[in-house]
């Protein structure tokens, strides 16, 4: 074999691909790794806009897997910032030697099976072509920006950035009219930040948010010495959890008990500023509408409570969707920020967005002057990353071609066809719907166990079955039906971009019982593939 062949390639240098990376090697295959930005960090390299953080607590969203790797580390905030994140994949990459293995600044553009040798080939946008027996993508699930086809873009006189591709060197609103289209987790943490420096700021809201204070500190001496005193103990909590962060859901439902007593509950928890807590601190919240509602009303009064102009706190009130089937975002002075005398809030529901012009933003009703437009407008999430690679399976057939009427995959994990690909992190996994460091680490550990297993039956091909991956999906979509997810026009459901298939492509079984699923494919031979 050349020098360009591998064991293995992995795509992306996230939680996901570094530790993907970090596996294989330990278990003593060859890697190649390819990522397009300069460094590790995935998401959190290209999200540098004002504002951007995390919302699962700091100390959840790290690495459980090496004691290392938790002593050496210490976390500031609760809810740690881009740029902290950032420097912990640095951390950890460092401390893994992980960057030896990858090429930067290289992006994937192609990955073809070739039956004869049954090897991946796979070329990047540098010129280079390796083979390798395994393709593993961690390409991410928000790694693919989306800003909607306004006619007269290009006309724009000012700026217009998108939230995730952010200037590194950042930018001075002093002095200028800004618009902000978006209000999901990313216009609600970038509204605050750049109402502070802007002359003016106007809000295009087509759909308001539901969004939690999150009461961000610096963390005590106390909670992080905790923290890693408990570990073990934390790690089995997660682990037995739906979204891989532990709550406390009382073991009665939101309609059994009185107003007062809910409120009372309601008021406990989101004191708490942790969104879990709140979604699902009784049974019922999320699989009945009357039971959502009760919550819903209750963030809606958050909302009252904060905005002076009544109008206004109405404007921004979400009312057609439950709590929930849109991402929950975590704020930090989001709704405090339209009491101020330079922002305006201007609902585009009824009076869409017809165009861009010249001088700023037209709507059905008026038009806007501006001098910047900022995108918060969110991603082609899950499929696009991977679908914005050529990836052909067997008999040249392409994934993008293979998903055109929505995803099919086997645990999320594999697509039929496309033998010897694991998809870390794909639609039909819990994805999003968890803490996803949590669920990077079972994806991780679940293929390396797999690899492994093949290596040592010197198997050349792996593969899913058409009817386990068949099943799998008509499941994770009958899953979903029992929720209130398809009554969000959410990311979550593909229904953000237009002429997207809408399905849910995310499992919404829970992560605990993914992983006994996994476990119990591989107890059994791994049921649902065929290895040759
Ligand atoms: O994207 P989004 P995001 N005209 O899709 C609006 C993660 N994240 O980047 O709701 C007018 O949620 C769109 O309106 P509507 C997190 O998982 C995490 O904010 O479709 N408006 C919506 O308001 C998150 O969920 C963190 O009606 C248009 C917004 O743009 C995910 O990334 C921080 C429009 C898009 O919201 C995505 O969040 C940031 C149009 N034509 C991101 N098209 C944290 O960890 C779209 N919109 C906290």
């Amino acid at each position: 074999m050349t020098e360009s062949h591998y064991d293995s390639v992995v795509i992306g240098a996230g939680f996901a691909g570094v530790y993907m990376t970090h596996k294989l090697v330990e278990q003593g295959l060859t890697v190649k790794a390819f990522e397009a930005a300069e460094t590790v960090g995935g998401t959190w390299f290209w999200n540098t806009y004002p504002g951007a953080r995390c919302d699962c607590i700091s100390m959840e969203y790290a690495f459980t897997f090496s004691p290392e790797l938790i002593d050496e580390w210490e976390w500031t905030e609760r809810y740690p910032a881009q740029p902290e994140i950032l420097r912990y994949l640095e951390f950890v990459a460092a401390r893994l030697d992980i960057k030896r293995h990858y090429s930067f600044s290289t992006r994937v553009e192609s990955a073809h099976w070739d039956e004869n040798s049954a090897l991946w080939s796979v070329s990047t946008d540098t010129g280079q072509t390796v083979t390798a027996k395994y393709l593993i993508t961690a390409a991410g699930c928000l790694s693919t920006s989306s800003t909607p086809a306004f006619p007269g873009i290009e006309q724009f006189g000012g700026q217009t950035l998108h939230t995730s591709a952010w200037p590194r060197e950042g930018i001075d609103f002093s002095g200028m009219r800004v618009g902000v289209i978006g209000t999901g987790s990313s216009g609600v943490q970038v509204i605050p930040k750049i109402a502070e420096h802007a002359e003016h700021l106007t809000v295009f809201q087509r759909t308001p948010a539901f969004s939690l204070d999150c009461g961000n500190r610096p963390l005590t001496e106390k909670e992080k010495r905790d923290f890693k005193e408990n570990i073990e103990e934390f790690k089995v909590l997660s682990r037995q959890s739906g979204s891989g962060q532990f709550t406390d859901t009382l073991e009665v439902n939101a309609l059994d008990h009185t107003e007062e007593e809910r409120t009372a509950v309601y008021e406990d928890r989101w004191n708490r500023h942790r969104a879990i807590d709140l979604i699902a601190c009784y049974p019922d919240l999320f699989t009945d509408r009357a039971a959502n509602e009760t919550i819903a009303e209750f963030f809606r009064s958050k909302i009252r409570a904060v905005v002076e102009d009544p109008e206004l706190a109405e404007a921004l009130s979400p009312r057609d969707y439950p709590l929930g089937a849109k991402r929950i975002t975590l704020d930090t002075g989001y709704f405090q920020t339209y009491n101020r005398d330079n922002v305006s809030l201007v609902s585009v529901k009824d009076a869409p967005i017809e165009a861009i012009t010249a001088a700023g933003i037209r709507t059905a009703d008026a038009e806007y002057p501006l001098d910047a437009i900022v995108f918060a407008t969110g991603f082609d999430a899950i499929t696009g990353p991977l679908m914005n690679i050529d990836i052909r399976g067997r008999d040249g057939v392409q994934l993008r071609d293979k998903w055109a009427d929505g995803p099919m995959t086997y645990l999320g994990l594999a697509v039929d066809g496309f033998p010897n690909m694991f998809t870390l992190t794909g639609p039909g996994s819990p994805n999003v719907l968890t803490n996803v460091v949590c669920a990077i680490e079972q994806h991780v550990e679940w293929t390396a166990d797999a690899v492994a297993h093949l290596e040592s039956v010197e198997a050349r091909t792996f593969e899913a079955d058409e009817t386990a991956a068949k099943q799998w999906t008509a499941e994770a979509v009958e899953l979903a039906d029992t929720t209130l997810y398809p009554e969000g026009n959410s990311w979550y459901t593909g229904a953000n971009i237009p002429g997207k298939p809408r399905v849910i492509m995310s499992y919404v079984g829970g992560l605990n019982v993914y992983r006994e699923i996994c476990d119990d494919v591989t107890a059994k031979g791994y049921e649902g593939f065929t290895i040759a």
